[in-house]
C-alpha cells in the first residue's frame, strides 16, 4: 500500500516474487488457456418430454451439416410452437393473465449470447434472442421494449393468450388469492409448489461448433415484469466452445443465484465428468439450505452427459440425447 492508502506501483514492478506476495499471478504463472476436448460426433441434447420431438427436428439438420446455430433455434420453435401450456405462447399466465416470455441462445465459437426476458405479443422468443445476438452488441433486451425490438426485426404481433391459459387464469384470479412469489423463501423446508417449465437444447455441429438455447414462459402467476433465470447467460444455459455447455430448469427465481450451468461448465473444465459435476452443482444449492424443484443437464464436446436434480420427487425429470445411434431419453434421479 502507498502512503494514499492506493498499491504502490512498486509492488507491480517487484516481479513474480512480489506478484505472488499480493495472490496475484505473474506473467510466467498465468493459467494456462483451457485445454480443448475434442469434439465427438454431432449430437442434440433437448430437456424434458420436449426431448424426442425436438431431437427429431434437429437431428436431420445436423447430419445434413447444419450449423448448431440453425438446428438450436429450430427445435426450440418446434417446441415454442406446440401450444405446450409451460413454454411459448397459449402458455403460464402472470399474475394479472399475461403470458411472457424469457429466452437465451448462446453460440460457442464466438462466446456471443442473446436473450429477452418478459418478452410479450411475439410467439418465437428463441428467434427474437438470436436476433439479439446476431443484430446488436447487447446480450439482453427485456419486456415492451423487447417487443418493440422484435417488431423492429420483423416479427409479427400477436395475443399469447389461448384458451387453456385464459382458463388457468380464470379459475386462479376466482380464488381471490395472492400470488405465492409473496411467500417466504423456500429455505429450510420447501413452500407450496412453484408451477413452471423450460425447453433447453444444445446441440453439436459437424464442425465442431456448440450451440446452447432455452425457451420458457417462467413461473405460473408471476408478477409483471418478473425475469426468470432462463435469459440469464450462467444461469438457465450456457455454453463454452472449449469444453460444454449445460441447460437448468426448475425454481429460476433460485437458481439463477448460483449459476449453475457456468459453474457445471467451470467443473467440467477442470476434469470433472459430466455426471459428477452435475451432482455437484445441485449440491451446492441444497447445502446452501434452499429446498426447490430444480435440474441441469449438461454435455461435454465429445458426447459425454449427465444431469441431475433436487425435488421433483414425483416429477420424473429427463433429458433426451440424439446421436447418428438414435434417441435415447434419460431419466434424472
Ligand atoms: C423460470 N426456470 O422461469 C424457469 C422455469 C422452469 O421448470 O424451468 N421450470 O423459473
Amino acid at each position: 500500500m502507498n502512503d494514499k492508502g492506493g498499491i504502490s506501483r512498486r509492488a507491480f514492478g517487484a516481479g513474480a516474487a512480489g506478484l505472488a506476495a499480493l495472490g496475484v499471478a505473474g506473467a510466467s504463472e498465468r493459467p494456462a488457456r483451457p485445454k480443448i476436448i475434442p469434439a465427438g460426433k454431432p449430437f442434440i441434447l433437448t430437456t424434458w418430454d420436449f426431448g424426442p420431438g425436438a431431437n427429431a427436428v434437429g437431428w436431420p439438420m445436423l447430419a445434413a451439416d447444419a450449423s448448431a446455430l440453425d438446428v438450436v433455434e429450430k427445435a426450440i420453435n418446434h417446441v415454442e410452437l406446440l401450444g405446450d401450456y409451460w413454454v411459448g405462447a397459449g402458455g403460464v399466465p402472470n399474475e394479472v393473465g399475461e403470458t411472457t416470455l424469457d429466452a437465451m441462445i448462446m453460440w460457442g465459437p464466438t462466446h456471443d449470447a442473446g436473450a429477452v426476458g418478459c418478452l410479450k405479443r411475439v410467439k418465437r422468443a428463441i428467434s427474437v434472442a438470436r436476433k439479439v445476438m446476431e443484430e446488436t452488441q447487447h446480450s439482453l433486451i427485456v419486456g415492451d421494449d423487447a417487443t418493440r425490438f422484435a417488431a423492429r426485426m420483423g416479427f409479427a404481433e400477436t395475443s399469447l393468450t389461448s384458451v387453456v391459459s385464459q382458463q388457468a387464469w380464470d379459475k386462479w384470479a376466482a380464488k381471490g388469492e395472492r400470488t405465492n412469489a409473496f411467500d417466504p423463501e423456500p429455505i429450510g423446508k420447501k413452500g407450496e409448489p412453484v408451477s413452471h417449465d423450460t425447453v433447453g437444447s444444445i446441440a453439436l455441429d459437424a464442425a465442431g461448433n456448440l450451440c446452447v438455447g432455452c425457451s420458457t414462459n417462467g413461473r405460473e402467476f408471476k408478477i409483471p415484469g418478473r425475469v426468470g433465470d432462463s435469459p440469464i447467460i450462467g444461469a438457465g444455459a450456457y455454453c463454452d466452445q472449449a469444453v460444454g455447455a449445460a441447460v437448468a430448469t426448475g425454481n429460476g427465481d433460485v437458481m439463477m443465484r448460483f449459476l449453475p450451468t457456468y459453474h457445471v461448465v467451470e467443473l467440467m473444465r477442470s476434469g470433472m465428468e459430466p455426471q459428477a459435476a452435475a451432482e455437484a452443482t445441485i449440491r451446492r444449492i441444497e447445502d446452501a439450505g434452499y429446498r426447490i424443484d430444480g435440474g441441469i443437464a449438461v454435455i461435454r464436446r465429445d458426447g459425454a452427459h449427465g444431469g441431475a436434480k433436487t425435488g421433483w420427487k414425483d416429477t420424473p425429470f429427463s433429458y433426451s440425447v440424439q446421436t447418428a445411434a438414435g434417441n435415447v431419453k434419460i431419466p434424472v434421479s
